[in-house]
């Protein structure tokens, strides 16, 4: 079943899948599965959408049963939150922290946190479709009566960002917190937070993050942290109304790669719509949506290096970052061949994927030629299976075969030590943060049972 390899233990495909799907099992709940056993017991709006697509490979009603506690929670006025809290009482910040009982646009019954993050949903639910179409008639029938079900909250969801964070100057969807594009402590962000200065009345806290950790220093800093809370004060007093949330919020940024996943999956969302009979309207609207975006990633690029950018609202300047979201166009298209083909060699060559020290060849979240990077330091460095499964994904999409295989070879060569890290030191492959992390779990399962 297996091998090792120096300290690493190698796991045959079929050894892997199962102890992905075991991972899966261990951490539902019933109606959720958590995002990782101890460091997130709770559910994540983008972690449970990668989760789902897993879950179809086990059963297919479990996976949207699994999107539908997501839509349970979701927003009257159609945000989806980013946490769709458990009972459970060891994460910081909880549910009291973001105080958003009294938000009046929260649903009854569930507590949350009050923002969001990137909007991947509509990628899941395509992939649930499909998954089932290729396994039986009973299972695409769930699918697609669900992708029926799911149809008016997703296209909520997705109206909800064009109208609260859609901007008409850059024309990148906006974030008002670091966590909102789920890349949390990335360079991209260093300069927009040194912009934010927590106020001499950030009510206390104690950080419960670092103590289930290896090493503390494989996560944000304590000056990050007081940053991050200082942000959520800030919604708390501005009633977690999404307009004065923009409009007051020390961090507003526009992010290329929430951009370019809202072009990808509006443009999907719409391709679904016309299969299931949706209304015209609707599936305009998307459509309309995902051009904006995909308009706004493609300008983004630098005119000198061809890399993709954020926008800082709050200077007003552009945020160079030899991030992995500077290839965000890759995901959603948009950019003229040229420039494209550009991107696309930068990213299969040297200081990417094709890096000569790399334990697998799919790139890391910094690169490794970068002044930033550091290679255990989360979103600094580290490579991250869901980000590598997310542009496999799009580019077997975009029909650019060769590289998905690669990219789910390589992924899969990342995780063979079957201990589902939530992301991996690149020149060893060692994994850090947390052990049997779901979304990680769920991709590889999507990776052995697509070959
Ligand atoms: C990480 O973020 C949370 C805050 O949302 C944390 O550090 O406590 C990020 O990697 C985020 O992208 C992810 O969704 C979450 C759960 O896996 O963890």
């Amino acid at each position: 079943m297996t091998t090792a390899a120096g300290n690493r233990t190698t796991h045959r495909p079929a050894s892997l899948a199962a102890r992905a799907a075991m991972v899966l099992r261990d951490n539902d709940t019933g109606t959720l599965v958590t995002a990782s056993p101890r460091l997130y017991p709770h559910m994540w709006s983008w972690d449970a959408a990668f989760i789902s697509i897993g879950l179809a490979h086990l059963d297919v009603g479990r996976a949207a049963a699994e999107l539908d506690t997501l839509l349970s929670a979701q927003w009257r006025d159609g945000m989806i939150p980013h946490i769709v809290f458990t009972g459970d009482n060891d994460y910081f910040p909880g549910p009291d922290r973001w105080g958003t009982d009294d938000a009046p646009q929260r649903p009854a019954g569930v507590r949350t946190s009050g923002i969001c993050q990137p909007p991947v949903h509509a990628v899941a639910l395509r992939r649930i479709v499909d998954t089932a179409r290729r396994t039986s008639d009973a299972d695409t029938r769930v699918a697609e009566g669900f992708a029926r079900r799911a149809w008016t909250p997703l296209h909520h969801w997705h109206r909800w960002i064009a109208r609260h964070r859609m901007s008409d100057d850059h024309g990148l969807v906006t974030i008002v917190h670091g966590w909102e594009s789920g890349m949390d402590n990335s360079p991209r962000w260093d300069v927009p937070y040194a912009g934010v200065r927590p106020g001499a009345d950030l009510p206390p806290y104690v950080r419960l993050d670092v103590l289930k950790v290896d090493d503390p220093g494989e996560r944000p800093s304590d000056d990050e942290y007081d940053r991050y809370l200082w942000l959520i004060e800030q919604m708390r007093r501005a009633d977690y109304n999404p307009d004065k949330v923009v409009e007051t919020s020390a961090f507003l940024v526009g992010d290329v790669f929430v951009t370019a996943v809202f072009a990808l999956a509006s443009e999907t969302l719409a391709d679904l719509g016309e299969e299931i009979g949706a209304p015209a309207s609707e599936i305009a609207e998307l459509r309309t949506w995902a051009e904006r975006a995909r308009t706004a990633a493609a300008r983004s690029c630098d005119p000198d290096t061809g890399m993709a950018r954020d926008f800082d609202v709050r200077t007003g300047t552009w945020l160079d970052t030899e991030s992995i979201a500077a290839f965000s166009p890759l995901l959603c298209g948009g950019l003229p061949a040229e420039a494209e083909q550009r991107l696309i060699d930068t990213l299969d060559g040297p200081a990417w994927s094709a890096h000569p020290d790399l334990f697998a060849a799919v790139p890391p979240s910094v690169s490794p030629r970068a002044e930033d990077f550091d290679p255990k330091l989360y979103w600094r460095g580290p490579q991250w299976p869901v980000v590598t499964w997310l542009f496999g994904w799009a580019f077997g999409r975009r029909g650019w075969e060769r590289h998905a295989s690669e990219f789910r070879a390589q992924g899969v060569h990342l995780a063979s030590d079957g201990s589902f890290g939530e992301y991996y030191e690149p020149f060893t492959g060692t994994p850090l943060g947390s052990a049997n992390q779901s979304w990680t779990a769920a991709v590889v399962l999507d990776w052995l049972c697509s070959v």
